[in-house]
C-alpha cells in the first residue's frame, strides 16, 4: 500500500518536539488573545492567566472554556482577533436557534486551513491524479470551500458540483470519471441508491468512484460498510472531522488504516473533559472534546467546547504519522438523548440497525413525553414495501429490530417499520432526531 504524507516534518514529528511546539504556540496564542480580543482579555484577567503562567501544557487548565454561546453573544465579529482589513473570508454555521456563529480568516489562516485539509485528503489516499466531486453546498458552510482549497493544494482536479441535483451529480460523476467524492455519509449513500436505480447508462458499473472523503456528520463503521457495499467496486470510505469554529473540515481525518482520525496537532491542542462537570479527564478517557486552535488569528479559539464526544489515542500509527488520533465521533453531548435515565446516542441505534437485511439504513428517532415517562420511537424503512401487508412477517421483523436495539440500550423502545423511501433524505447534514418532549 502506498502511503503519502503531505507534511512529514509536522505529521511525523517526535512527540516531545510536538509538545514543545504546542507549548510555545499556546503561550503565543494566550498573549495574542489578551492583546487583540477584549472578550478574552477580560476573561484571562479575571482568571489571572498570562502567557508567563503557562509553563507546561497542563497549565492550559487555568484558561476558561469558550462556548458556542460566547460566539453568538458577540455576533457577528466580537471575537475576531484581526482588524477587518486583514480578514479575507467569512463563513458561518447555520444556527437552528438564535444568531449563527460567524468566523473570519486572515490570509495566513486560509493558508493554514488549506494545508490542514491537504494533509487529511492525502492521508485518506487522494493524490494529484484524483478527480474529485465536491457535493457540499458552496456558501457560508465551511465544508465545500474548505475541501476545495485543500484538494487543489495537493493538485487534485476539483469539480465544485455543490449540493443537490442528484441526476446531474451522477451524470458528471460518470462522464468525468470522478474517482473521489466529497459529501456527507448520508448523501453518499443516497447517491449510491439513486445510481443503483438507474439501469443502463447510469448503472453502478459505469462509475470509477474509488474514494469517499466523508464528513460533517457521524458515520458508524457499520454505515461505512453499508456505503462501501452499495457502491461496490472497491469503494473506500474515510471519515474527516472539523467545525467552523476551528476553521472547518481538516482538523482531523482518517488515514488508510482508519484506526482513528489524525489530528493536525501543530495547529490544534486537544483535551477531553467530563461534559457535565467540566473536569479534565486523564489521557485515553472518553468525553467531550475541547480544542484550542494554536495558530488562528482571524478568530482565535481558546479551549473551545465542541460538545462532540470522543477519545484520543497518542500512540504512533502504522502509517508512520505520530500525530494523535481521535476516535470517530461517538455522539454529541447535546444530541445525547437522556431517556428514562439512560444516555442514548443515535450512533448506537445506527450500529444496531445496519446488518438487518430487510431494512434500509435510513432511520429517524422520535422522542415523546407521555405522562412522566420519555418514550423513544425508532422509525425504520423497509426495503420491500409489500411486507407491510404480511402481518406475521412484519411482526417478526419488528421484534427482531426491537430486541437488537433493546439489548444495546437496555431500555424499552417502540419500533415502527415504514414504507420504503418515506423517511426524508438530506443533501446536507441528516437530521435523525425529532425531540417532541417540549412541544405542547
Ligand atoms: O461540519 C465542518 C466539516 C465540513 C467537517 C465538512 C467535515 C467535512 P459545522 O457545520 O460547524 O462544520 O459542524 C460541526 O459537525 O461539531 C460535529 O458535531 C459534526 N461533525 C463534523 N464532522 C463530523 C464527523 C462542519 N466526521 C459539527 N463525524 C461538529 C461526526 C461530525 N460529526
Amino acid at each position: 500500500m502506498k502511503i503519502n504524507i503531505y507534511n512529514k516534518d509536522m505529521e511525523c514529528m517526535k512527540r516531545s518536539d510536538m509538545e514543545a511546539l504546542q507549548l510555545e504556540r499556546l503561550r503565543n496564542m494566550v498573549d495574542y488573545c489578551a492583546k487583540n480580543v477584549p472578550f478574552y482579555r477580560e476573561r484571562l484577567e479575571k482568571a489571572g492567566v498570562t502567557a508567563e503562567k503557562i509553563k507546561t501544557l497542563d497549565d492550559i487548565k487555568y484558561i476558561p472554556y469558550t462556548n458556542k454561546t460566547d460566539l453568538r453573544d458577540t455576533y457577528p465579529f466580537g471575537m475576531f482577533g484581526a482588524p477587518m482589513k486583514e480578514i479575507v473570508r467569512l463563513h458561518a454555521s447555520s444556527g437552528t436557534t438564535g444568531n449563527p456563529t460567524v468566523v473570519g480568516y486572515t490570509r495566513e489562516d486560509l493558508d493554514n486551513w488549506s494545508e490542514q485539509v491537504a494533509r487529511i485528503c492525502m492521508a485518506a489516499g487522494a493524490t494529484d491524479e484524483s478527480i474529485v466531486q465536491i457535493c457540499f453546498g458552496y456558501g457560508m458552510f465551511t465544508g465545500a470551500l474548505g475541501l476545495h482549497y485543500g484538494l487543489e493544494r495537493i493538485g487534485a482536479t476539483v469539480a465544485p458540483t455543490s449540493s443537490g441535483n442528484t441526476e446531474k451529480q451522477l451524470k458528471f460523476m460518470r462522464d468525468f470519471g470522478t474517482d473521489t467524492l466529497v459529501a456527507t455519509p448520508s448523501y453518499c449513500l443516497y447517491l449510491a441508491e439513486a445510481a443503483a436505480e438507474h439501469a443502463g447508462e447510469f448503472s453502478l458499473d459505469n462509475y470509477k468512484l474509488k474514494l469517499g472523503l466523508l464528513g460533517s456528520e457521524g458515520c458508524t463503521p457499520e454505515m461505512r460498510n453499508e456505503i462501501e457495499q452499495k457502491w461496490g467496486n472497491g469503494f473506500f470510505v474515510t471519515d474527516n472531522y472539523g467545525m467552523s469554529e476551528l476553521n472547518g473540515p481538516g482538523m482531523a481525518g482518517d488515514c488508510v488504516f482508519r484506526n482513528g482520525l489524525h489530528i493536525s496537532e501543530d495547529h490544534f491542542l486537544c483535551e477531553i473533559i467530563d461534559p457535565v462537570t467540566g473536569e479534565v479527564l486523564p489521557k485515553g478517557s472518553t468525553g467531550e472534546l475541547v480544542v484550542t486552535n494554536l495558530t488562528k488569528k482571524g478568530i482565535p479559539m481558546l479551549r473551545y467546547r465542541t460538545k462532540d464526544i470522543t477519545n484520543i489515542n497518542y500512540e504512533p500509527c502504522a502509517c508512520g504519522r505520530t500525530t494523535a488520533r481521535m476516535h470517530k465521533i461517538i455522539g454529541r453531548s447535546d444530541d445525547m438523548l437522556k431517556i428514562r435515565g439512560v444516555n442514548v446516542f443515535p450512533t448506537q441505534i445506527e450500529s444496531a440497525l445496519i446488518g438487518i437485511s430487510q431494512i434500509s439504513p435510513h432511520y429517524q428517532l422520535v422522542v415523546r413525553r407521555e405522562g412522566y415517562a420519555d418514550n423513544l420511537e425508532v422509525k425504520v424503512e423497509l426495503i420491500d414495501g409489500t411486507l407491510l401487508a404480511k402481518y406475521s412477517e412484519l411482526e417478526a421483523l419488528q421484534r427482531k429490530v426491537h430486541d437488537k436495539i433493546k439489548s444495546i440500550l437496555g431500555i424499552e423502545i417502540k419500533v415502527t417499520l415504514v414504507e420504503p423511501k418515506s423517511i426524508e433524505r438530506f443533501v446536507g447534514k441528516a437530521k435523525r432526531v425529532i425531540d417532541l418532549r417540549n412541544v405542547k
